[in-house]
């Protein structure tokens, strides 16, 4: 059985600070967080910002830029960098920081869908800041577009320019469809590090055989020349990552996905998150990839 990458999503752009104090904001917060995760047994760290004073998701690469290095310098994991940005950016502005930073990963949306935060996440009756309440309310009514043009340009833009691979954000089964059309036509190229979502609202639900699904899907799809990652959204994650890696894929977890840690118990960090997948999977036999060890199977540029 090969080893177990585990990525670890550390604040992403649908949670927000109100729903939990521990969901890192500030670029010290966000690096020394994606340390200790990196510490704990991630391997890959996927990472977006926020602005420092009040917690909404930025694309500005200066704000990157306070938070990458540190990390880099801190850490052998890989630096993976959405390209999905957060509600209502604009592809430009989405692949701002990647341009800049060149990390060796970023993330690659593989279709448009609805994009609304489902009002479950939001048990917060009060907010800090305005931005939020329609975060909490579920009244986002956001369009993630992901069109063939778009995806096309970020893999010339990107994978192309500057030797960046991908983690391709799959939602639902179409997703894995619009991936194989990209294969053939050899936009793309293996290993395909195909992340496949569940619970998302708007793309398939945290269904144990919609899981068994995706993977005969890819499976049929892609052969051997995918390597499987699976993560589930809130308190979903931890059995469907446990579920995935035993079937032979390989898990992310973070705040991004989950802010709970158990039931009605929220996460105290994202290491708290990786720990706990790390520590399952070992009770389990199954070893966690090093960094090295995930660029050689992703065939990263290093
Ligand atoms: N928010 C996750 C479900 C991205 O950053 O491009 C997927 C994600 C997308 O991480
Ligand atoms: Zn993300």
């Amino acid at each position: 059985m090969s080893k177990v990458i585990i990525t670890c999503a550390v604040t992403g752009a649908i949670h927000t600070p109100s729903m939990s104090e521990h969901l890192p904001i500030t670029p010290q917060q966000i690096a020394e967080q994606s340390i200790a995760a990196a510490e704990a047994g991630a391997s890959i760290i996927h990472l977006h910002a926020r602005d420092p004073i009040d917690g909404r998701p930025t694309p500005d690469p200066a704000v990157f830029m306070q938070f990458l290095p540190v990390i880099k310098q801190s850490t052998d994991a890989v630096i993976n960098i959405t390209t999905g940005g957060g509600l209502g950016m604009s592809l430009d502005e989405r692949l701002a920081a990647p341009l800049l930073a060149k990390p060796e990963m970023c993330s690659l949306n593989m279709g448009s869908m609805n994009f609304n935060i489902a009002p479950s996440a939001a048990r917060v009756k009060a907010f800090k800041h305005d931005w939020e309440k329609p975060y909490l309310e579920g009244t986002t009514n956001y369009i993630f577009r992901n069109t063939f043009q778009d995806i096309e340009q970020v893999v010339e833009r990107l994978g192309k320019g500057h030797g960046t691979r991908f983690e391709f954000e799959c939602y639902d089964v179409g997703h894995l469809y619009n991936l194989a059309h990209m294969l053939d036509r050899k936009v793309v190229e293996p290993p395909l590090f195909t992340q496949t979502i569940f619970g998302i609202l708007g793309g398939i639900g945290a269904e144990h055989r919609n899981l068994m699904f995706m993977k005969e899907t890819a499976d049929r799809l892609f052969g051997d020349a995918y390597v499987w990652s699976v993560l589930a959204a809130g308190r979903h994650q931890m059995p469907f990552v446990t579920m995935a890696a035993m079937m032979g894929g390989n898990v992310r977890v973070g705040l991004e996905d989950s802010l709970w840690i158990g039931k009605g118990k929220a996460a105290t960090s994202n290491a708290e998150q990786v720990s706990k997948i790390r520590r399952i999977l070992e009770d389990l036999s199954m070893e966690v990839a090093t960094p090295a060890e995930a660029r050689a199977m992703l065939k990263l540029k290093g």
